[in-house]
């Protein structure tokens, strides 16, 4: 049994199904409360991945672990028409999916008989992450119908990697009461030049990276009637303006929401909440949203875990990658990860799977390693 914890800022949805590869396996989707979907409505209130979103996380679960009964009366083995194997429940956490799944291990991970591991594709681990600090950043505006054209930027300001928040030169930062931004020509407004298709991009003189003399905007994640930004940056670009802008959050709801929502805060709580997990994180060359060299997200997980002793890996095997698909069998450039050895974080080709591999096909794979490992 595998519980799909969705990706996004949104409630999730219960379409498209992904059976792909998923054959034996009772797959879960669910709404966060306040999500509507397929003529279905999750009750309660959505708090864009909040304690109320871990609590509904835990009881779906629950009921996947035979704990739970549903408002019937019955539990999962008795609403389905077939055995079902309480014992063996995975959380395949997709995204910004990630981080809920961790908290939820964290607080709630003793209880959770049944879950026994964890997959996870490509989650932003942090804020700063979440938000596109590193990368992969450009995008100044866009017209509703269209989306930035994706360009390998990143972030000029980065300076280095940290397992809880990573570095940034936030000397620039500055606030122009929509977002924050890195003002790398200190003029004190967000400057960009449109693209082919009617966008706006900060890489002014289009050469394809953003340079530290061009500006590096942050559009934050709407929650309420607030776009919050990571507590780091926040607390930075407060400190250069005396008068702070209402429909930004300020350093204390930053941290307020954050210190809810960001996974590498609760990587040490595993430890003890569930010691038998297995992990294994997801990752491609080239992620389906982050830009910056390094994997730093993957990282931060990677090192969550391992120094907390739980066991971790990234990645299926190709074996089980073939099983799905036979000719991926022979494949050279699919790489083999020894479970909990750290890899060669600069060389993303020595531990990530190329594109040409589907990011489904993968998920399958991993949730069927996982559910065999003993
Ligand atoms: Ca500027
Ligand atoms: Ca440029």
């Amino acid at each position: 049994m595998v519980i799909e914890v969705p990706g996004g800022f949104e409630p999730g949805a219960l379409t498209p199904a992904f059976e792909a590869g998923f054959s034996g396996f009772v797959y879960i989707r669910f709404l966060f409360p306040g999500g509507r979907a397929s003529g279905r409505i999750s009750g309660g209130v959505y708090d864009t991945r909040g304690p109320q979103s871990v609590l509904a996380l835990r009881d779906v679960a629950l009921y996947a672990s035979g704990q739970r009964k549903d408002r019937n009366g019955r539990g999962i083995g008795e609403a389905l028409p077939f055995p079902v194997l309480t014992n063996n429940v995975g959380l395949l956490g997709l995204s910004f999916g990630g981080n809920a799944s961790t908290i939820v291990l964290a607080r709630y991970g003793a209880e959770l008989e049944g879950v026994r591991y964890f997959v996870g594709w490509e989650n932003p681990t942090n804020a700063q992450i979440a938000t596109g600090e590193p990368g992969p950043g450009g995008a100044v505006t866009c017209p509703a119908n269209l989306r930035p054209q994706r360009g390998d930027l990143y972030n000029p300001f980065f300076t280095g990697y940290g397992a809880m928040a990573l570095r940034f030169d936030y000397g620039k930062v500055r606030s122009d009461g929509q977002r924050l931004f890195f003002d790398g020509n200190n003029n004190s407004r967000v400057d960009s030049t449109a693209t082919g298709n009617g966008c706006q991009t900060a890489d002014t003189n289009v050469d394809n990276r953003i340079s530290d003399t061009e500006d590096f905007p942050i559009n934050g994640i709407p929650a309420g009637n607030l776009r919050y930004f990571s507590p780091q940056i926040t607390e930075a670009a407060a400190s250069h303006t005396p008068s702070w802008p209402g429909a930004l959050a300020n350093p204390g709801q930053s941290e307020a929401f954050w210190k809810e929502r960001e996974a590498v805060r609760f990587y040490d709580a595993i430890s003890e909440s569930k010691p038998a997990l297995k992990v294994m994180l997801l990752a491609s060359v080239r992620d389906h949203v982050q830009t910056s060299p390094g994997h730093h997200h993957i990282r931060q997980a990677f090192e969550g875990f391992h120094r907390n002793n739980i066991w971790v890996t990234i990645n299926p095997t190709r074996e089980s990658l073939a099983e799905l698909q036979a000719t991926l069998a022979t494949r050279t450039d699919i790489p083999e990860n020894e479970a909990n050895t750290t890899p060669s974080w600069t060389r993303a080709e020595s531990f990530a799977y190329p594109e040409t591999v589907p990011d489904s096909l993968v998920w399958a794979a991993a949730a069927r390693e996982m559910a065999r490992r003993p």
